[in-house]
């Protein structure tokens, strides 16, 4: 079975469509919109595609209307784009992210998945990177062989003694360094991680078309075409902040067992094949 993991989206339909991979199974883990300008066809891409996703903190302040409140760097650039996914967003897309759950588990494969945004200590906002201590803290008592992550932008594959933890990176907003949108593959229980060029210029051009102001849009331009290099002082700080408690216990877990290869034949799909009449 051929897993498509993705993450962070964030309403970049050119990076999304420019991911073309067969898959048996897409796994989402969270932050479809926000950032971008153009969430329709991500939602609907997902809601199409995707046999599980879990909810981003992104998703969940679109969802639930919150406003941004603070201005700087990143914040800035949510406070732009977020009002324009209320003009844009039906009701059934308002509903999808509103009932993403925030963790959920799978069985694939005879392998166990547990997917959340950020951690399971803190689903939506706490910033983990590649720390063996600080995820073999944050797992204990979650039984699972791979754990799918997202929200710092930043991918990694780390073995623990038990699972593995896999952040795919961002597909519309990496902070690596690298503006290609990132991704990862799992197949027969091996991980790649992945990564393709998209057409920035396009996303850039959505998003000036889409009203965005020249200040606003010229740091996004800074953020995608150098990777996020801008953002990366901040994340170091928010990641250092973090406390080693013990994870928590109050997560709205749905577990789905799927059919295994033999048991329903595979279905190769592309994202970006008639895209046009997916919009
Ligand atoms: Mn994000």
């Amino acid at each position: 079975m051929r897993i498509l993991v993705l993450a962070d989206i964030h309403s970049n339909w050119p990076a999304l469509t420019a991911v073309q991979e067969p898959f048996d199974v897409c796994l989402f883990v969270g932050d479809l919109v926000d950032y971008g300008t153009d969430p329709v066809p991500c939602i609907n891409w997902i809601k199409k595609h995707a046999a599980i996703s879990a909810r981003g903190n992104h998703d969940h302040a679109v969802a639930q209307r919150i406003t941004v409140k603070k201005s700087s760097g990143l914040h800035r650039l949510a406070a732009a784009t977020r009002p324009l996914h209320w003009k844009l967003l039906s009701g059934l897309h308002m509903q999808y992210l509103t009932r993403m759950p925030v963790t959920r588990k799978a069985t694939l494969d005879d392998k166990r998945f547990y997917l959340v945004h950020a951690t399971p200590r803190d689903p939506f906002h706490e910033y983990l990177r590649e720390d063996k201590a600080a995820w073999e803290s944050r797992l204990k008592g979650i039984e699972a062989d791979f754990v799918l992550v997202g929200h710092t932008h930043i991918p990694f594959a780390l073995q623990l003694d038990g699972p593995m933890v896999i952040n795919p990176g961002s597909i519309g907003q990496p902070r690596d360094g690298d503006p290609r949108a990132a991704y990862a593959i799992i197949e027969n229980g091996n991980v790649e991680l992945r990564r393709v060029k998209y057409d920035i210029d396009a996303t850039l051009k959505h998003m000036r078309e889409s009203g965005v102001d020249s200040d606003t849009l010229g740091f996004a331009e800074m953020v995608l075409r150098s990777g996020g290099r801008s953002d990366e002082p901040k994340s170091t700080k928010i990641a250092q902040l973090t406390s080693d408690d013990e994870p928590g216990e109050i997560h709205d877990t749905i577990g789905i067992k799927f059919f295994k290869p033999s048991d329903k034949p595979a279905k190769k799909k592309k994202p970006s094949t008639n895209k046009k009449q997916k919009r």
